[in-house]
């Protein structure tokens, strides 16, 4: 199958471009590198040593790997570049990574919340109007985040894959029953986008019939995949900054070099969790299985065990011995909440979930503490505060 992977040079994205390529696709890898340009900007790098996409591609086909191939292009600015790209190669799926993620970042600036917005809405909108001005059938499968049903309470509902069936009251006292999109409640700037992109997929399926898979997919951890560890120029980025850094890599490397782990607050945020090994078999689950013409958009929680955060330091913590700090929370989010999810489509497609008990110590040998020397400590702390509150309090303790 011709597959385009916009984003295909990040963390999520790089492993799944090999990954299809291997399982025998024809990969075109899309990006305009603004992820590398960000790191730039912010004066970080990926703990792990990341090659140039070129010496990426390049390896990988010395390796005997089949050819992909890489198109410089930004889909939220190069519009008729884009189209022209879709009509030539004529792809039967497209995967859609290229969004800026981090939520941290998307709350540093009114420059860095436009530019999220700006990126992430266009590029999104900009995929979809492409799609329909070239005529062509294109399955999308979009990396959405679980992010959008809010991590307020859900009073101990389980958070169904994107629909809720909701009973309607009427006048005469009768009701009626729906199935809706699951109602948003976005934590960020970047999380606001991803709802934004739901609506944008719903619109464009019942209008033009887009086929449309959007994967809700929990907080990824890990570096590698079996691929990407065969060769040192294949390695995955490792983000570890307080912008870019997630939860559970950033414990896991704060342990490796015996940096008390960053809990936010109480620690009694819960979270999704899934590997990253697990994210790649996700998009190929969801590629080998597109919606049917006429489908509406198929929602998947893309996610394999949620945990408290408080909860995870200490499992960091009983693994390595590393000590555990509570800092003042740099995020406007509810201290404690709930998250039960329903993630039984990916499972029921075939996903084999890989859990904490299987991969957290070999992540902090082979990974954090191969690459501890790289990592500038004085780039671990969260700066980037949700409100002039939060701002506040984070002086306070400096
Ligand atoms: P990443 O920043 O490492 O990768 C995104 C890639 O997209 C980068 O290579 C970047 O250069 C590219 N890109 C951004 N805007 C672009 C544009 N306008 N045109 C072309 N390329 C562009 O992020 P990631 O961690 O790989 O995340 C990929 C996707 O998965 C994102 O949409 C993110 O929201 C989603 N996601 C990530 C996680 C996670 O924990 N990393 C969890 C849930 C969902
Ligand atoms: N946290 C800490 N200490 C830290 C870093 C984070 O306690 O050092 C807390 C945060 O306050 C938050 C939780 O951990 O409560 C998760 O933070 P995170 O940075 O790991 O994840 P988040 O900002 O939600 O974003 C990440 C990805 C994003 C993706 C999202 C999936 O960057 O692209 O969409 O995970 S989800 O969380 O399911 O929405």
């Amino acid at each position: 199958m011709k597959v385009l992977v916009l984003g295909g040079d990040g963390f999520c994205g790089w492993p799944c471009c090999v990954n299809m390529a291997q399982a025998g696709h024809d990969v075109v890898m899309v990006d305009n590198l603004s992820r590398r340009k960000i790191d730039v900007d912010l004066g970080v790098e990926s703990l792990t040593p990341i090659a140039t996409v070129h010496d990426r591609l390049r390896a990988w086909e010395d390796m005997g790997g089949r050819a992909i191939r890489f198109v410089h292009l930004d889909i939220a600015q190069d519009y008729h570049l884009l189209l022209e790209l879709l009509r030539s190669e004529r792809p039967e799926a497209v995967v859609h990574f290229a969004e800026q993620r981090a939520a941290p970042y998307s709350m540093k600036s009114s420059t860095t919340k436009r530019y999220t917005v700006d990126n992430n809405v266009n590029g999104t909108h900009n995929l979809l109007c492409a799609i329909v001005e070239s005529g062509l059938d294109i399955h999308i499968v979009h990396l959405g985040t679980m992010g959008v049903y809010g991590y307020g309470s859900h009073r101990g509902a389980t958070i169904p894959e994107g629909y809720l069936t909701v009973e309607v009251p009427q006048a005469d006292g009768s009701r009626f029953r729906e199935k809706i999109l699951h109602p948003t409640d976005p934590g960020s700037v970047y999380h606001m986008t991803k709802t934004l992109d739901q609506l944008l997929f719903y619109y464009y399926n019942k209008n033009d019939g887009i086929r449309v898979t959007d994967l809700h997919q929990g907080i990824v951890w890990g570096t590698n995949t079996d691929l990407t560890d065969r060769d040192p120029r294949l390695v995955n980025r490792f983000d570890y900054d307080g912008d870019y850094g997630t939860v559970l890599n950033r414990f896991l490397m704060q342990a490796a070099i015996g940096y008390p782990l960053t809990v936010h607050g109480t620690g009694g945020q819960t979270r999704a969790f899934i590997h990253i090994r697990d994210s790649v078999k996700c998009v190929e689950l969801a590629i080998d299985h597109p919606p049917i013409s006429g489908e509406k958009v198929r929602i998947y929680n893309q996610m394999t065990e949620s945990h408290k955060v408080k909860d995870l330091a200490e499992k960091v913590a009983a693994v390595t011995g590393a000590q555990v700090s509570h800092l003042p929370n740099p995020r406007k989010e509810a201290i404690e909440n709930d998250l039960i999810v329903d993630n039984r489509c990916l499972i029921e497609l075939g996903l084999k979930p890989t859990t904490l008990e299987d991969g957290l110590l070999s992540e902090v040998v082979d990974v954090a503490r191969r690459w501890a020397d790289r990592c500038d400590r004085s780039r671990i702390p969260c700066v980037s505060s949700w409100t002039t509150t939060q701002a506040a309090a984070l002086k306070a303790v400096v």
